[in-house]
């Protein structure tokens, strides 16, 4: 796995280790990952866009499938749109080459919501709908969906992804995205009884409880190659809600908890995107459903920030 350290690769790697063997599952990341993925099976450090460190570890180690996640999340993508580009871009390209050159079994990557943008309908976003991103990790996603489907067409790369709604987990913090004041909000409302939201509170956006989508990214791994039908990206919903529900539902694990808004460059990022989305298109393939609503969501995210913090 590339970026096993950040907020997916943490949760993913864990239980990947726990399905499949922790000396199966090699993790790797140019950061240090948390103490329970570095002690619990084998971990590499490795840039991303270094080919040949990971050729070299794919030879080592025997890789026969990959999880690609790293890269740089749409808020921090428009404060460094070029360092975005090479790192969303190069990375996609470094994993399909090395998939096409040693006959890989498969390879995953996450696509996002993102690839969405300002004319795409709102609600129920289908799986096929206009897309027009307007953000730098927008259109590297959208790129790189179709870089996917084109190494799968022309040279048989078996590569699946999923459009991630915005993540929300405990184990690690996320980092640099628009859907992050969703983890943010759960920190300050055990720290502080507050906190100042930079998203506006009727900003309703797509969203999905962790555990939720690596089971929907284990099971679209686990399915067998002819039923995947569908080679850029799958759409996958989840829950969809704004900062004011969401802080109604830590209001009841917490009454004193208290929001405000303070709208910043995210809110026309996150204006772009869909609010709801279609994923009947994945739900048919895969035959696969979320089991966290809001509520559900909340609870364990309040409980398990409390006991982390102590
Ligand atoms: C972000 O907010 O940039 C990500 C995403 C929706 O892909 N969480």
């Amino acid at each position: 796995m590339i970026g096993a350290s950040g907020q997916i690769g943490s949760d993913l790697v864990l239980e990947l280790r726990k399905r499949f063997g922790a000396d199966n599952i090699i993790a790797s990341d140019i950061r240090e990952p948390m103490k329970e993925v570095l002690e619990g099976g084998p971990y590499v450090e490795l840039n991303a866009l270094n080919k040949s460190d990971i050729e070299k570890v794919v030879d080592d180690y025997k890789i026969t499938e990959v999880y690609h996640l790293a890269a740089i999340l749409s808020g921090n993508a428009e404060k460094n749109p070029a360092k975005a580009w090479e790192i969303n871009m190069n990375s996609l390209f470094i994993i399909l080459d090395i998939a096409k050159e040693k006959n890989l079994d498969k390879i995953f990557w996450p696509s996002s919501i993102a690839v969405f943008g300002p004319g795409t309908k709102k609600q129920n976003t289908p799986q096929n709908d206009f897309m027009d991103p307007n953000t730098v990790y927008g259109i590297s996603k959208l790129a790189g969906e179709r870089w996917c489907e084109y190494y799968h067409q022309k040279y048989d790369v078996d590569i699946r992804s999923v459009r991630y709604p915005g993540l929300i987990s405990y184990k690690t913090e996320a980092g640099g995205g628009t859907t992050d004041y969703a983890v943010e909000i759960f920190y300050e409302a055990v720290k502080n009884n507050k906190y100042e939201c930079f998203l506006s509170e009727e900003t309703a956006l797509p969203m999905m409880y962790m555990d939720d989508a690596i089971d929907a990214t284990i099971t679209l791994m686990e399915t067998d190659a002819d039923k995947i039908k569908v080679r850029s990206s799958y759409n996958l919903a989840g829950i969809s809600f704004n900062p004011m529900q969401l802080a109604e539902e830590v209001k009841k694990q917490n009454p004193d908890f208290e929001i405000t808004y303070n709208p910043d460059f995210r809110q026309a990022i996150a204006e772009s995107w869909p609010q709801s989305i279609d994923d009947s298109v994945l739900v048919e393939h895969l035959a696969w459903k979320p089991k966290y609503n809001i509520s559900a969501m909340t609870e364990v995210m309040y409980r398990e920030i409390k006991k982390k913090l102590g």
